[in-house]
């Protein structure tokens, strides 16, 4: 996806934010355009306060003087908006490839609104192109693998499950000290058959299907910005 359009997209989904708002701020590259604009209107007197859904995010917020605060000190927010890997004509999405989907899911769910900025590319007929990312503990890391895989052959799915790694060759380790295992489905026909089978796995975290969470998306293309929503 070009910068420019991921600006495009980031830029639309302005119009979802209000003076004296509680925002969610998503993570991802073009999340990162969207705090960008939110921190020149802040400059500009713009009133808010934003949870981030990863510690990059939080750093790129303070250096803008986005005010932040928790989800222990206010329990809603009025809208979050977030990057995805996938997004259906459901609006059902895949999100995780930049390891921050358990804060991101817990931001959207806290969140009277969820707003998707993306670029077209990222809209697919069905979900599972993109390896599903899961979030496990780290206890038992083996057998929850075993597990996962399973469910994976349960699911037909046509691709590998990988631990993720991390840039020192070590594995990936989220902002919530867990690792990730990316799933290649493949193909999901059943998403929330899917969501359910993983959950019920002990050492499964959260995973990357948002499910009922989206309300609306802006996604850029280069003959404009459409809506989904
Ligand atoms: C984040 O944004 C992740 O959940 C998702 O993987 C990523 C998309 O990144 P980008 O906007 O850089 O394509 O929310």
């Amino acid at each position: 996806m070009s910068d420019d359009l991921k600006k495009q997209a980031a830029k639309a989904a302005m119009q979802e934010v209000r003076s004296g708002m509680r925002i969610g701020l998503g993570t991802g590259s073009t999340a990162k355009h969207f705090v960008d604009y939110l921190g020149a209107e802040v400059a500009n007197g713009f009133e808010c306060l934003c949870v981030p859904t990863s510690e990059a995010t939080a750093a790129q917020a303070r250096s803008l003087n986005i005010p932040l605060t928790t989800l222990d000190e206010i329990d809603a927010l009025d809208v979050t908006v977030d990057g995805a890997d996938e997004i259906d004509s459901n609006q059902v999405l895949i999100k995780g490839g930049g390891g921050a989907l358990l804060r991101e899911k817990i931001v959207a769910a806290a969140s009277a609104k969820m707003v998707v900025i993306a670029d077209t590319s990222k809209i697919v007929d069905q979900l599972g192109a993109f390896p599903l990312p899961i979030e496990v503990n780290k206890f038992g890391l083996g057998a929850t693998t075993n597990l996962v895989k399973k469910i994976m052959n349960d699911f037909k799915a046509q691709g590998d499950l990988v631990l993720r790694a991390g840039s020192d060759g070590q594995p990936f380790e989220t902002d919530g000290g867990h690792f990730i295992l990316d799933a290649s489905f493949g193909r999901i026909s059943d998403a929330k058959a899917l969501s359910s089978a993983l959950l019920e796995v002990p050492g499964v975290v959260q995973h990357g299907l948002f499910i009922n969470l989206c309300a609306a998306a802006y996604l850029a293309s280069p003959e404009g910005v459409v809506t989904m929503g």
